[in-house]
């Protein structure tokens, strides 16, 4: 028979999840091992969606193996869509309170394209968001200062650094002191060694970027969540390789395009798509350097990929 639930007495929060079974951090901030009851599980029995880094549970725990039972209700939800032609959700982790995106300025060079998507759908999950640029050690001043008030305007907070010579990393600890914050961005670009340099003697593992094609090697397997001290959590995770947004329609789009919501509703015709229309109050705010055109050129591409995805 199965135990009420009312027995899992204990609380704790999930730090990472593994094949069958996850690691619980206590408040105390102990470790341990623990399994998941079947019936939180599911038909496919695999841990999918059903428990996730940064879930508050409730287990019980007789001294043999620790057992989760419950998970509590969510306050909100960082997703994506599986890899793969189906459409799935892949929840990365929750009740965050930010996002950090990590981006690296060279070895691999900034790509916007992960940016504009992982914002967006940190906008659409209702969770504050910053860009940090690393490896300013190796990159001119100039350029990044460029890229980063293009975010800027459009509401995000951003940093300038570097994670090896700990340039920009007093200001960043700062800003994720007394938070929750969810790292992520492409393979390489110094997640893990940003989060060592903001917690140092946690050791996470940290890669080597492949010479030849100045990509990352996924050193990082699995999300992980660590806390410095109390208050203060940083969960890693594995570098993406491309990032689909999960729950956006290619209509409401426009609406995570932050900087875009000023004009929203002011274009002469109703339904304008924000192209080539006559009386377009978007491409009258790019015209007036108010919306950055690499902006509205990363909407303009990432729309046509939903509807493309919506009409199949
Ligand atoms: N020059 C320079 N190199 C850095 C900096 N930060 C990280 N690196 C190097 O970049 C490489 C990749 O760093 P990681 O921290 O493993 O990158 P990651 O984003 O965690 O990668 P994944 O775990 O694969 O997603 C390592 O060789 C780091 O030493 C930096 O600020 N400057
Ligand atoms: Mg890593
Ligand atoms: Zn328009």
């Amino acid at each position: 028979m199965r135990e009420p639930a009312s027995e899992a007495d204990q609380r704790a929060v999930v730090a990472r999840v593994d094949f069958g079974g996850c690691v619980l951090l206590r408040d105390d901030g102990e470790l341990l091992d623990a399994t998941v009851a079947r019936g939180l599980l599911g038909r496919t029995r695999a841990l999918g969606n059903a428990v996730v880094v940064g879930d508050r549970v409730a287990y019980r725990d007789d001294g043999a193996a620790p057992v989760i039972l419950e998970v509590e209700p969510r306050r909100n939800v960082f997703s994506r869509r599986a890899a793969g032609e189906r459409p799935q959700e892949q929840v990365v982790a929750v009740n965050l309170d930010q996002l950090v995106l990590v981006a690296s300025l060279v070895e691999p060079e900034f790509k916007p394209g992960l940016a504009d998507r992982v914002l967006g759908q940190a906008e659409h999950a209702g969770i504050p968001a910053r860009l940090v640029l690393n490896k300013l050690d190796r990159a001119e001043r100039g350029m990044a200062e460029d890229i980063l008030r293009a975010y800027m305007r459009a509401g995000h907070a951003g940093h300038l650094g570097s994670a090896r010579t700990g340039e920009g990393m007093d200001e960043l600890r700062h800003a994720c002191r007394g938070r929750r914050s969810l790292f992520v961005g492409h393979s390489g670009v110094g997640k893990s060694t940003v989060v060592n340099a903001l917690a140092p003697g946690l050791d996470l593992l940290v890669g080597q970027v492949n010479a030849k094609t100045g990509k990352g090697r996924h050193t990082t397997t699995a999300a992980w969540l660590v806390r410095p001290e109390p208050d203060f959590e940083l969960i890693d995770t594995p570098g993406v390789r491309t990032f689909g947004m999960w729950g956006i329609g290619s209509r409401d789009l426009e609406q995570v395009y932050v900087e875009f919501r000023p004009f929203l509703g002011r274009c002469r015709f109703t339904d304008c798509r924000h192209g080539r229309e006559p009386g377009c109050a978007i491409l009258a705010a790019v015209g007036a350097g108010e919306i950055s055109p690499r902006r509205l050129g990363s909407f303009l591409k990432l729309r046509e990929e939903l509807e493309g995805e919506e009409s199949r």
